[in-house]
């Protein structure tokens, strides 16, 4: 008699011997300035996070949507963030180490339970959202192996949010970014505790981005440096 085992998905890039980071940290915090920095190295290959994408879904500008109506535009937004984060950790990259802007973890951990606590997702279309992103981990183990994390004040990433000036965020507060950034630290020191408990391995660099750039940039090198070696290239 044959036995029938489950089929488990191969994981799609684990054997691919990539390093898959994940570069995290506030609206502003300076995720787009790491990677383009880190795009000068040839170890590195960047995947920024594609918010002209989402400016114009089936000629829709998503992002705009979502900040003029949070509820009615919250759920589709948040698919759309997780299809297009999840098309950047599935692609093929000839390089060692793959960084990529954000992660399906932040979009949840952070984004989307700041959401719930607004009201501008209902519990079913929350529960929808965590399926895909279960699916998504489990199935595709479309997820990171290292988290870069630039930590800074949300005085800070609203002072960089206000001098950029992307028209779509017009609208986004101090209040904002500070509720952004508890979220952010309460699931990264429930990582970092679960990551001293062995019960996960997800290791957290984090960098002070408060700083100016030339400043910051010394800590760009440490990092890259310590991602090269934990690849060994
Ligand atoms: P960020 O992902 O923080 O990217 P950024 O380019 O603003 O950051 P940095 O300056 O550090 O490079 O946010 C992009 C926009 O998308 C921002 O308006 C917040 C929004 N967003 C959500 O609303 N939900 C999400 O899940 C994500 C990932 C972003
Ligand atoms: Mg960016």
């Amino acid at each position: 008699m044959s036995t029938v085992d489950t089929v488990i998905a191969e994981p799609t890039y684990e054997s691919r011997g990539q390093l898959i980071v994940s570069v995290e940290g506030n609206i502003g915090s300076g995720k787009s300035t790491f990677l383009s920095y880190c795009s000068q190295d040839p170890a590195f290959d960047v995947f920024s996070e594609p918010v002209d994408t989402w400016s114009n879904v089936g000629g829709t500008n998503l992002l705009e949507q979502f900040y003029s109506d949070p509820a009615k535009w919250g759920f589709p937004f948040q698919m759309e963030v997780m299809i297009t984060l999840l098309d950047r950790y599935l692609r093929i990259s000839p390089r060692r180490i793959k960084l990529v802007e954000r992660s399906l973890l932040s979009a949840r951990h952070c984004f989307q339970r700041c959401m719930l606590a607004h009201g501008h997702l209902d519990s079913v279309s929350s529960a929808i959202l965590n399926q895909f992103h279960d699916t998504v981990r489990d199935q595709w183990r479309a997820i990171p192996q290292i988290i870069v994390y630039l930590s800074a004040s949300p005085a800070v990433s609203y002072s960089r949010l206000l001098s950029r000036a992307r028209s779509e965020e017009s609208g986004v507060t101090l209040e904002y970014l500070s509720e952004l950034d508890q979220y952010h630290d309460e699931w990264l020191s429930g990582l970092q505790a679960r990551n001293m408990a062995e019960e996960e391995d997800l290791p957290i660099l984090t960098i002070n981005a408060d700083r100016p750039f030339n400043e910051v940039v010394k800590d760009y090198d440490r990092v890259m440096k310590e991602l090269k070696f934990l690849y060994d290239c």
